[in-house]
């Protein structure tokens, strides 16, 4: 009786997994999942890892993690109040400088963020102590979200499900003040007009703290981090929604700028 319930589970599990995916590749929106199947946290990120594995099945790699509202203010804007995490791709990179096309996506939104390169394989919860240790370098960072969800709507489920709308990252200039993103000014601008500002102090204190809880986040899943991954932080500001025509920068402390240009593309 359990064995078939949980095998039916894994069907349903798999085939939302796929309308995920399907909506991320033709860019079209979906109902949001949980008003009609009921699944549990658990099972959003068996659902979300299902979603990967067809990206790797495509012949993308992985790259990192993300952390999802760390900071209050995307959890305020999101209405969201947990933290959460997602896979990277390498297909979600995008040029520090470039132009990225925004026919790309859905309805995308950027955030201004910390990235973190690791130097050692994360395979064990760490402390804020050691957290340091286990990096090589940081970079400032801007990330494109983009729900598959209708007018960007959902739950905590949801929203994991959707590999906690993931879709695009540009990573700018790493270098090694690891200790010193503290308290940093963020300034996120659109053709030189800033529409956010904020502290690095806003993620979770002290953007290390991703790096501890990420940690804690991957040994739960039985999961290790190899050396040389990518890991973001989570915004220190909410989203701002993105058109095409703008010059899209990201200044964070003493840290090089990263930048990007945004045109509607060719599917549109
Ligand atoms: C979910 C992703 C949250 C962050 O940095 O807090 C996130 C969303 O806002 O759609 O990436
Ligand atoms: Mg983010």
């Amino acid at each position: 009786m359990n064995i078939s319930t949980s095998s039916t589970n894994s069907i349903n599990l798999n085939a939302l997994a796929a309308a995920l995916d399907n909506a991320a590749r033709d860019r079209h929106e979906i109902d949001p999942l949980t008003p009609q199947h009921a699944f549990t946290l658990e099972q959003a990120y068996q659902i979300q890892r299902a979603s990967i594995a067809r990206r790797h099945q495509r012949g993308e790699q992985p790259i990192g993690i993300k952390l999802g509202f760390t900071s209050r203010a995307k959890m305020v804007q999101m209405g969201v109040d947990s933290l959460i995490w997602g896979l990277l791709t390498d297909a979600m990179l995008r040029e520090d400088g470039g132009t990225v096309d925004l026919s790309d996506f859905i309805h995308p939104r950027v955030e201004p963020e910390v990235c973190f390169l690791t130097s050692r394989v994360i395979d064990r919860p760490l402390t804020m102590l050691e957290a340091a240790g286990y990096l090589e370098a940081v970079a400032p960072a801007m990330e494109i979200i983009d729900s598959r969800y209708r007018n960007f709507k959902f739950t905590l489920e949801d929203v994991v499900a959707d590999n906690c709308s993931s879709a695009a990252l540009v990573v700018g200039a790493f270098s090694d003040n690891i200790r010193d993103l503290v308290n940093c000014g963020v300034a996120m601008r659109f053709n030189g007009h800033a529409v956010q500002l904020g502290s690095t102090g806003a993620i979770l204190g002290n953007p290390l703290r991703s790096i501890v809880h990420a940690s804690q986040l991957l040994s739960k899943a039985e999961m290790a981090l190899p050396a040389g991954a990518l890991i973001m932080a989570g915004a220190a500001t909410a989203a701002e929604v993105l058109t095409p025509g703008l010059h899209v920068s990201t200044d964070i402390g003493t840290l090089a700028r990263v930048e990007f240009f945004t045109a509607a593309g060719a599917h549109q």
